[in-house]
Order: structure tokens, then C-alpha cells, then sequence
């Protein structure tokens, strides 16, 4: 994508529409928001950072952000263009289920093994309650926290009320073999009975 073009090309927009499940206006729209937001057309990770710290004012949300940003960055260059960020948008907010859960996948899957380990799992759950704020409160729906910023948190039950206990509850859900790691079809299997595995990246949904 080239820099400072105050819209984008015909042929731009052909390959996007393509891609995603965005029309052309949406399409147009979205890139005079992001260029708005990101002038240089190219999203670094502290100016990601920054477009969380809006919607979790109460919270710390930078790591969280963090293993967001790396998703987003899908050649891995260190940030997010606007194909690249238009690409996940598409998907995790209106992409197939099992298109959003290929997309989480990757979210837990740190290091890219294949396998979403305890550890990992655990990382990401650590960061969606610092990001959240208050430890006893979860937004069970991240998409309608964020909606109404902070005014639907709900309180969490005694056997999730700290990272641990909530991966631990996951783990006996959804790992099947009991290895202490996910693979690709028990985290698939196991998200369709926990939605909140899946909503809890779709950051824009209220948006669009
Ligand atoms: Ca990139």
C-alpha cells in the first residue's frame, strides 16, 4: 500500500473488496480513518497501543494489545498496513466462525508451534484482565464492553476470578487428551461451547 494517497486506487479497492467482507464505501471510509489515525499509513505498535488505551481507559491493556498487533502484522514487518489491517478486521468481525477461530488460534498461539500451550493461554488471559482493569470483572462480551466503554462489566464467577482459575477451567473444557497443550481441533471444538474465546478480540465490532 503506498503512503499519503488520500484514497484508494480502483485497483486497490477491487483486490480488498476480494479479500474481505467489506464493500467499496466501507472500504473507502476505512482507509480515510486509519490514514486520520495513522497518517503515515503504516500503524506501529505504540500507536496501537494507544487506539486500546482509548476503549480500556481503566485498565493497562498494552500487552494485550501487543499480542493483538502481532497477529495483525501478518508478514511480520514490525507494523500494520492498511491491507493488513483491514484483512483481520474482515475477519474478526465478520468472518466465518471457523474463519475468527483460525484467527484466535493464532492470538494464543504465541510462538506459532501449532499448539496453544497452558503458558501461552495463560499469557493471554493475564493480559485481557490487566487490560480490563478491576481483577474480580470481566467483560464476558468484550464487543459490548466496548461498545459502551466501561458499563457493561459483569462480575466474574469464584472459579474465574484470577487468570489462573479461568485457564484452568478452559484447560479441563477443552483439553481432551489432558497433554497440557491445544491443538487446532480441541480449541476449535471447545470455543463454539466458550464464545468468550472469540469475542474477546473482536475490538472494532461495535464499529462496524
Ligand atoms: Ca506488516
Amino acid at each position: 500500500m503506498g503512503n499519503r494517497q488520500s484514497k484508494l486506487s480502483q485497483e486497490e479497492l477491487n483486490q480488498l473488496q476480494k479479500d474481505t467482507h467489506f464493500d467499496k464505501k466501507e472500504l473507502q471510509q476505512w482507509y480515510k480513518g486509519f490514514l486520520k489515525d495513522c497518517p503515515s499509513g503504516m500503524l506501529t505498535k505504540e500507536e496501537f497501543q494507544k487506539i486500546y488505551k482509548q476503549f480500556f481507559p481503566f485498565g493497562d491493556p498494552t500487552s494485550f494489545a501487543d499480542y493483538v498487533f502481532n497477529v495483525f502484522d501478518s508478514d511480520k514487518s514490525g507494523s500494520i498496513d492498511f491491507k493488513e489491517f483491514i484483512c483481520a478486521l474482515s475477519v474478526t468481525s465478520r468472518g466465518k466462525m471457523e474463519d475468527k477461530l483460525d484467527w484466535a488460534f493464532q492470538l494464543y498461539d504465541i510462538d506459532g508451534d501449532g499448539e496453544i500451550s497452558y503458558n501461552e493461554m495463560l499469557q493471554i488471559v493475564e493480559a485481557i484482565y490487566k487490560m480490563v482493569g478491576l481483577p474480580l470483572f470481566l467483560a464476558v462480551h468484550m464487543h459490548r464492553l466496548t461498545r459502551f466503554k466501561v458499563g457493561s462489566m459483569v462480575k466474574l464467577p469464584a472459579d474465574e476470578d484470577t487468570p489462573e482459575k479461568r485457564v484452568r477451567k478452559i484447560f479441563k473444557m477443552m483439553d481432551k487428551d489432558e497433554n497440557g497443550s491445544l491443538d487446532m481441533a480441541e480449541f476449535k471444538e471447545g470455543s463454539k461451547r466458550d464464545e468468550t474465546i472469540v469475542s474477546a478480540l473482536s475490538l472494532y465490532d461495535g464499529l462496524v
